[in-house]
């Protein structure tokens, strides 16, 4: 019987035992080096939020409850590709961070040959996920053209590429369309992904599916502002040469713009009559200042 949740909380207690489940299973039955698995699993196991493959289910639950279990391999293959991009996020030759969550960034527990390679496993087996998802052929390779597309050359790399350009550009500041451009293709095209993937997976048909990749990018934008404010709060980021909104615009301004995505997001919502929206609204909630 397909599930009906009153709110997130008991969406997300419900769903996120299960997605830890594939996550877990799915790694042990992929991996057979057990020290690559170990590298692998150990950014994957170290407490992210699960944001991305979240927001994939909540779409499903919200516009196809019954391709819900089948939607779980799609999800985990989404938190592959966003674990991977931190892992090479923090290598030396790259942010450099020497702690992720709290704990040993990759390449400081495993060595630096270790941590790219296990960035590339996860990057690998998300796309080999996706091919063996027990989902029709179309919508697999649907789902293999959207990720490829936020993860690859024209997004998330190119957003990465274009950041240490910046950063290592001898400019003083990088102007507003600059930088939008660069957090759009790190950060948001993936977020977007998760979305527009959950739709996919989901069947959502003309015009909502237009209104829910449009909420995908207005919640990327929210997104990157809320995670720049929140490293401004906790000193990270603001004494280096990076570029943030909150650089730019100084605090006050970016809360003000945090507040006005929230809100342009909710408004993308509130056009979806087709269903109820409660669920996916949620998330917004999170980012709030
Ligand atoms: C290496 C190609 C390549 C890309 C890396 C995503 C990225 C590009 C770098 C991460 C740098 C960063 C901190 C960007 C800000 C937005 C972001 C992705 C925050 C982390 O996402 P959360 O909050 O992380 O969902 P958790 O820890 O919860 O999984």
């Amino acid at each position: 019987m397909t599930e009906i949740y009153q709110n997130y909380q008991a969406f997300s207690s419900d769903v996120l035992p299960k997605l830890e489940q594939v996550l877990t299973t799915e790694l042990q039955r992929s991996v057979s080096n057990s020290k690559l698995r170990a590298a692998m699993s150990y950014t994957l196991a170290t407490g992210g939020k699960r944001f991305r493959p979240l927001l994939l289910l909540t779409i499903v639950q919200i516009f196809a409850p019954q391709k819900l279990s089948s939607a779980l391999k799609p999800a985990a293959a989404l938190e592959l590709v966003h674990t991977y991009s931190l892992i090479h996020d923090d290598l030396p030759a790259m942010d450099n961070d020497d702690y992720r969550r709290g704990k040993l960034a990759n390449h400081k527990k495993f060595g630096e040959a270790q941590a790219i390679l296990a960035g590339d496993g996860l990057l690998t087996l998300a796309f080999q996920w996706l091919a063996e998802a027990d989902l029709p052929a179309d919508i697999r390779i649907q789902l293999t053209q959207r990720l490829s597309q936020a993860a690859g050359p024209s997004n998330m790399v190119a957003g990465q590429y274009l950041d240490i350009s910046l950063s290592e550009a001898d400019t003083q500041k990088t102007d507003f369309e600059v930088l939008q451009k660069m957090e759009r293709q790190k950060t948001g095209a993936l977020l977007n992904a998760a979305i527009t993937m959950g739709a996919i997976i989901a069947k959502v048909e003309a015009p909502v599916d237009k209104l829910l990749d449009q909420f995908g990018w207005q919640f990327g934008s929210a997104f990157q502002i809320a995670d720049d404010i929140v490293d401004a709060k906790s000193g990270q980021d603001v004494t280096e040469d990076k570029q943030t909104y909150v650089s730019l615009y100084g605090l006050v301004d970016a809360k003000n713009k945090l507040s006005q995505q929230i809100i342009a997001a909710q408004q993308t919502l509130d056009q979806i009559k087709v269903a109820p929206t409660d669920l996916i609204a949620s998330f917004l909630g999170f980012l709030e200042a």
